[in-house]
């Protein structure tokens, strides 16, 4: 049985000549954004990465089918399904079977990057350890894929709705190096810096492709994960973005909230509490991981062919 990869014309001949290509995740746009806003923010974000001389590939499940890219009609159609699922690790066979409609959050997008030949993958924020996590037992499966699937994922750090020195922790124990974009904090998501050092710091993409090129070499089976900072002018101060993710985190206490339906839930309601303005700012963050996963797709396409 072969793989039920398709790729669309663009990102095939891309791969095929070496080329810079960057992944894109799904669940941003069907588990982040009302429609249309989801699918003109999902342009945006491919325009960014081609600005940045680099290919986009969207990745969603449809038909049966891990697609590679997504034409106009297919993201239309992603960005209009009411109730598509989200796909981490282990939903991503059994959506593929049923023929459903799947968003592929980063762990699903960083194993379908892999299996395509894409090294590079940008997105907003990744999950991580969910405050509580030692009676809740709520770590995300992206920390375990950054652990185990080649892809350098290019992320705004993590959102304060997670538990940070906990989520670090755990990247630490997986092996996972956490590396800081242009400077020595780890970011938090809305803030450029959540007050914490990152493990690590690199101050060019070119050093990032070559690291992921080395863990290659050294037979390391997990991917990086670059922390980029958010535009200063974008930044949201904690005096509002505190209160809002404090409402949230009770709000999904008093309902009961669990498993894949948390992160959606406190992101939606984040949304809401702070009328669109942490929405602005999320848009603001994923063009910019995008423009630097163009930019580290592009070096490590020319440190690839020598
Ligand atoms: N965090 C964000 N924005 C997001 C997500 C997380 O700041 O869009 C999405 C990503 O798709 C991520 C997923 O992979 O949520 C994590 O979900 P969970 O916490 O259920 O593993
Ligand atoms: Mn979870």
């Amino acid at each position: 049985m072969t793989l039920p990869l398709h790729f669309i014309p663009e990102v095939r001949a891309a791969l095929d000549a070496g080329r810079p290509v960057v992944a894109l995740e799904s669940t941003i746009i069907t588990h982040g954004m009302p429609y249309p806003t989801n699918v003109d923010t999902a342009r945006a974000v491919e325009a960014a990465v081609r600005a940045g001389g680099a290919v986009p590939a969207t990745i969603a499940i449809m038909g049966g089918a891990i697609r590679v890219g997504l034409d106009d009609a297919a993201l239309d159609t992603l960005g209009r399904t009411p109730h598509a699922r989200k796909l981490s690790r282990a939903d991503l066979a059994h959506c593929l079977v049923t023929g459903e409609v799947g968003a592929t959050t980063v762990a699903a997008t960083m194993i379908c990057a892999h299996l395509a030949g894409i090294g590079v993958f940008a997105t907003g924020g990744i999950g991580g350890v969910h405050r509580g996590a030692e009676t809740s037992f709520d770590i995300s499966a992206d920390l375990y894929e950054l652990g185990a699937t080649p892809v350098t994922v290019v992320a705004a750090g993590a959102k304060a709705i997670l538990d940070l020195p906990k989520t670090l922790e755990v990247l630490e124990s997986l092996g996972v190096p956490v590396i800081a974009f242009g400077q020595d904090d780890f970011p938090a998501f809305w803030s450029r810096s959540s007050g914490m050092k990152a493990p690590m710091r690199a101050d060019d993409p070119a050093t990032i492709a070559a690291a992921h090129l080395m863990r290659g070499r050294l037979g390391l089976p997990g991917g990086q994960l670059v922390a980029n900072p958010i535009p200063p002018e974008h930044e949201v101060p904690l005096q509002e973005i505190g209160p809002a993710i404090e409402t949230a985190l009770a709000e999904a206490a008093a309902q009961g909230i669990a498993a894949k339906a948390v992160t959606p839930f406190l992101l939606d309601r984040i949304v809401a509490l702070t009328g669109g303005r942490s929405l602005e700012s999320n848009t603001a963050l994923v063009l910019a991981n995008a423009r630097l996963g163009a930019a580290i797709a592009v070096e490590l396409s020319r440190l690839s062919r020598g």
